[in-house]
């Protein structure tokens, strides 16, 4: 193998692996280590405290600017919208309307099940609240995310969304990145908040008040979900407030695998493997084949192509870094099994047959299937949400969605007809566990003395 080929060869061929020996031998980040939690417990602790004073102070500190106001006036969300590129407010337009057309169809079903005369149990989804989006400044500044945590938000019924994002040193009056704000307004979101980092996710946790205002004393109420991405220090602040209130998952780098046989396109596979590189030199992109012609081809490829994309130096970190690679299978069956174990979060079918590939697939964030659904069309405009489990954690978890801002609560409706030919059945159950006022609570409906244990 030449120095010349970006990426590395996970040669699985002929052999049989144990589940454990699959796993291992997927291609994968190191994990580093977390030293952020002493950083970020003080800023939770101070913002809770101080509320806005603490805010503002943070903001000198780490974004080099306090901006004009915390919370962002009416008329720059409105300028921020009429300064948009036709071209850019047309694409967040349509990127809208299709996630909305599914998030819309997402929305589940309150059901019932009738366990016999007078018994049902009905299950209600009940939207969460409010939620605080955290939507990150600096190079890596994504309207498309605002859109994708937004959407089902709204769509599940979520009364009160407020956004956080860093204020912006470069504007002169502090305010955050304009196309954030402009996809804001056209959400339809008036709450936003010019304030970054774990300082946002303490003032979501927590709510802040700002003395200085005294027209206005509540700056934000606090808020029952976080979601969206962040650096190391949001993150963190999100894993420190969890349980206190609802988090999302923490998104890990992005990852890309493919699937592909012998007929497929190694220009598209090539491309879209350098799609995902050019988020981060962490990014993981895989390629899972059968085929070492096809192989070859795009390694190819990948030569020509990756000197003239712009980010040219951090693609070729990525694709040639521990956590990208080529696997190598026997056949199609090896390469589903490689992709199962991956678990990747965007994982592209592109085989004779993709949906005889699709039955078989347990583990992906989302599944591209076939040439003509690369993955940037899930980033930004097929409708479907680009908030994917990484990592491996497909293997048990889902991708954002309406789900995630609503909740299931069952209701438990039982009448005396329903209730009466088990009241002894709970009672005997009460009794093995210890719990006879259990019981007791139940056959008071029923007997004159649930006590006396003679007379039942
Ligand atoms: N591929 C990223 C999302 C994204 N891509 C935003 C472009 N903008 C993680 O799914
Ligand atoms: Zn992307």
């Amino acid at each position: 193998m030449s120095d010349e080929n970006y990426m590395r060869i996970i040669d699985l061929r002929g052999r049989t692996l144990t589940r454990a020996e699959m796993l291992d031998a997927m291609p994968r980040a190191e994990m580093g280590t977390d030293e952020a939690t002493e950083l970020v417990q003080p800023i939770l602790d101070n913002v809770r405290k101080h509320g806005a004073q603490a805010l503002r102070e943070y903001a000198e500190q780490f974004d080099h600017v306090v901006p004009k106001a915390l919370r962002v006036p009416a008329d720059v969300m409105d300028a921020a919208v009429a300064q948009l590129d036709p071209d850019v407010k047309a694409a967040i337009e349509e990127s809208i309307r299709r996630s909305r057309a599914v998030a819309a169809s997402q929305v589940p079903e309150d059901f019932h099940t009738d366990l016999a005369d007078g018994a049902r149990v009905s299950e209600r989804w009940i939207p969460v609240q409010r939620v605080g989006l955290y939507v990150p400044g600096g190079k890596a500044v994504y309207p498309s995310s605002v859109i994708m945590n937004a959407v089902p938000a709204q769509a599940a019924g979520v009364e009160s969304l407020a956004i956080a994002t860093p204020p912006n040193r470069n504007d002169p009056d502090g305010w955050p990145n304009k196309t954030i704000l402009a996809t804001c307004a056209m959400l339809g979101v008036d709450e936003v908040y010019a304030v970054g980092g774990a300082q946002a996710i303490a003032m979501f946790a927590y709510g802040a008040t700002d003395l200085e205002d005294p027209a206005s004393p509540v700056l934000c109420e606090p808020v029952d979900k976080i979601t969206g991405p962040g650096n190391i220090f949001v993150a963190t602040a999100k894993r420190l407030v969890s349980g206190i209130v609802g988090i999302d998952a923490v998104a890990g780098p992005t990852e890309i695998a493919i699937i592909a046989d012998k007929d497929a396109n190694p220009e598209f596979l090539a491309a879209d493997l350098i799609g995902q590189a050019e988020h981060d030199e962490l990014a993981g992109s895989v390629l899972i084949t059968d085929s070492p012609e096809l192989a070859d081809a795009v390694q190819a490829s990948l030569l020509k192509r990756v000197p003239r994309t712009e980010h040219a130096g951090r693609v070729e970190t990525s694709l040639r870094g521990r956590q990208s690679g080529i696997i190598l299978t026997d056949d199609l069956q090896q390469s589903i099994d490689a992709a199962n174990a991956y678990a990747a979060e965007h994982l592209e079918v592109q085989t004779a047959d993709p949906d005889a590939v699709i039955a078989k697939i347990r583990n992906a964030g989302a599944i591209f299937r076939g040439p003509y659904s690369p993955v940037p069309l899930g980033d930004y405009m097929s409708g479907s949400n680009h908030v994917l489990p990484t990592s491996g954690t497909a293997r048990f978890a889902s991708g954002l969605g309406v789900h995630t801002f609503m909740k299931p609560v069952e209701v438990i409706e039982y009448d005396e007809e329903g209730l009466k030919p088990i009241a002894a059945r709970i009672n005997a159950f009460a009794v093995s566990e210890d719990l006879p006022a259990h019981g007791e609570s139940v056959l008071t409906r029923f007997v004159a003395d649930p006590y006396d244990k003679e007379s039942l």
